[in-house]
């Protein structure tokens, strides 16, 4: 499969600049148009206010692009094309086809790595489904991170996953969860999910730091996941959040949706039954993580100006 960096992104990796990837599948199944348009111009420009260089990643005619031009982030924004969400394991029928998708925790870190980019920020990673021991519904991204040296700025997962099995999931995989100035993992839409982290850290050197040591020495190749919860402004209200959450629970499963289709269902849930509150809980957050993504990945690079 091709691999197409952007004229700025290549230049940047070749010289030792911090990059931050960005995904696809977060504004073409995550977020509703024309708002995912405007996030996605947001979230490159947060990454340049902190001094890195933006690098969104889809499959364009079959190609990976990490780096996407203005036009191409219109083209994965638009509803009407209605591109496919492609995990690890549909990137090789895209490329076969040649046809267009955007990317998800799992996809993007793969391409991201093999482009050399080493830090990630998305909304909530995949996760442990609430009856998984049913329906063995378990996220490729956390096989993936398992295996990719990246660090992925997340807002932890969202609570329509099961947070306890996802954790047992992070640790058994020897990927290490960071808490962004928080002890608690974060449950996306909310601050606290009710699990305590082990390790907190204060700064994006910090991360940077720790990811060296991960990679450099003795660790597993595997991501190393920061949670940095949604800003406290943001956070939706934990009694309208169980109520939508338990709706939209209910909602799936008598639509008998499933596979890769229940995270966009379940979001879109969200964001029709919450007045938009949803919808800026999940801005603010991507937001947030790309810009600790991005102090991460100037105190990673080398050659940093
Ligand atoms: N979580 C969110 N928003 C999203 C996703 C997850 O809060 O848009 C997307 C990400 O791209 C993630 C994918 O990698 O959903 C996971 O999908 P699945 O559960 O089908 O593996
Ligand atoms: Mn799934």
């Amino acid at each position: 499969m091709r691999v197409r960096l952007s004229p700025e992104v290549a230049d940047a990796v070749g010289s030792g600049r911090g990059v931050v990837a960005l995904e696809s599948t977060l504004l073409a199944h995550g977020l509703p148009a024309p708002r995912n348009r405007e996030v996605a111009a947001r979230l490159e420009e947060v990454v340049r206010a902190h001094r890195a260089v933006p690098a969104t990643v889809a499959v364009l005619d079959g190609i990976a692009v990490v780096g996407l031009t203005s036009v191409e982030l219109d083209r994965i924004c638009d509803p009407a094309r209605q591109v496919d969400k492609l995990s690890h394991r549909d990137l090789a029928v895209a490329a076969a086809r040649g046809g267009d998708g955007a990317t998800t925790v799992a996809s993007t870190s793969t391409l991201a790595h093999a482009a050399g980019v080493r830090v990630f920020a998305t909304g909530g990673i995949g996760g442990v489904h609430r009856g998984a021991a049913e329906t063995y519904d378990v996220s490729a991204d956390l096989d993936v991170l398992a295996q990719t040296p990246i660090v992925v700025v997340c807002a932890g997962v969202k609570s329509i996953l099961d947070v306890t099995a996802t954790l047992e999931v992070l640790e058994s995989r020897s990927i290490p969860v960071l808490g962004y100035q928080t002890s608690r993992f974060p449950a996306f839409y909310r601050r606290d999910s009710g699990h305590d982290l082990t390790w907190r850290v204060e700064t994006g050197a910090e991360v940077a730091a720790i990811a060296e040591m991960h990679w450099g020495g003795v660790g597993p190749s595997s991501a190393v996941v920061v949670a940095n919860p949604v800003p406290a402004e943001a956070e939706l209200d934990q009694a309208v959040h169980d109520a939508v959450l338990e709706a939209g629970l209910a909602r799936v499963a008598a639509d008998g949706i499933r596979g890769k289709d229940v995270t966009p269902a379940l979001l879109a849930y969200f964001h029709e039954h919450t007045d938009g509150r949803s919808l800026r809980a999940n801005e603010a957050l991507v937001l947030a993580n790309a810009a600790v993504a991005a102090q991460v990945a100037v105190a990673l690079a080398p050659d940093q100006p």
